[in-house]
């Protein structure tokens, strides 16, 4: 399948609002705890082993990552930094709060969060909190339980039906299961994604 993701290029890294790219176009962000398997989703989705790591660069892990689609710089995915990195101090998370929530708020072009969970520990209280934020803001968000190849089948689907239900009748709230390691859940990703970007797959 062709996909809008193919050809995606790291633009630049934002420490606060004012070095983000310029407001216009659509951008859609990747929010996680760390070690939710935020990066290798990324990777995953762009078929690029090592796109995520631009957010590993030393100094670049607090920062918002921007990447183009296509040369497009109008079409932007955001790599929002891991919540919950066990390292950093109080007073760098009460930092990271004051971005994200400025980034969250400010930013007219964010059309959608693809919020990455472990499906073993899905909502978790950073992710309830994400939930709300896009329900209050009125913003699409997609739940994306990753590493669904570490249980069973049944076991994930029941993982994603439960996580659901609360949000039934919310046509913003979406949601899937995933495994980069499986690669498996891209379509449905990229299905979602490229819709909002107004890319239907028999057009793209
Ligand atoms: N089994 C399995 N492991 C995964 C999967 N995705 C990520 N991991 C592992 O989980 C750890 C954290 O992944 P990473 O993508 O760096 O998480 P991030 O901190 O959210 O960016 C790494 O050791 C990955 O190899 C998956 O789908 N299946
Ligand atoms: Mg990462």
């Amino acid at each position: 399948m062709s996909s809008l993701f193919r050809n995606v290029e790291f633009m630049t890294s934002a420490a606060k609002l004012e070095q983000c790219p310029e407001d216009a176009g659509i951008e859609i962000a990747f929010a996680g705890r760390s070690n939710a398997g935020k990066s290798s989703v990324l990777n995953t989705l762009c078929g690029q082993k090592k796109l995520a790591r631009a957010s590993k660069t030393p100094g670049r892990t607090r920062l918002l990552n921007f990447f183009s689609l296509d040369n497009e710089q109008f079409f932007r995915l955001v790599d929002l930094p891991g919540y919950g990195y066990a390292k950093v101090s109080h007073a760098m998370r009460a930092d990271w709060d004051i971005m994200l929530d400025e980034y969250l708020s400010h930013r007219a072009s964010l059309r959608m969060v693809v919020l990455i969970m472990d499906i073993r520990h899905p909502l978790q209280p950073f992710d309830l909190r994400m939930i709300h934020w896009a329900i209050d803001a009125k913003i699409a968000i997609h739940l994306t339980f990753t590493k669904a190849d570490k249980i069973t089948r049944g076991a994930a689907t029941n993982t994603l039906l439960n996580s659901m239900k609360p949000y039934k009748g919310r046509p913003l709230i979406t949601g899937q299961t995933f495994s980069s390691l499986k690669k498996s859940g891209i379509d449905t990703l990229t299905d979602r994604l490229q819709n909002l970007f107004g890319i239907s797959q028999e057009t793209s």
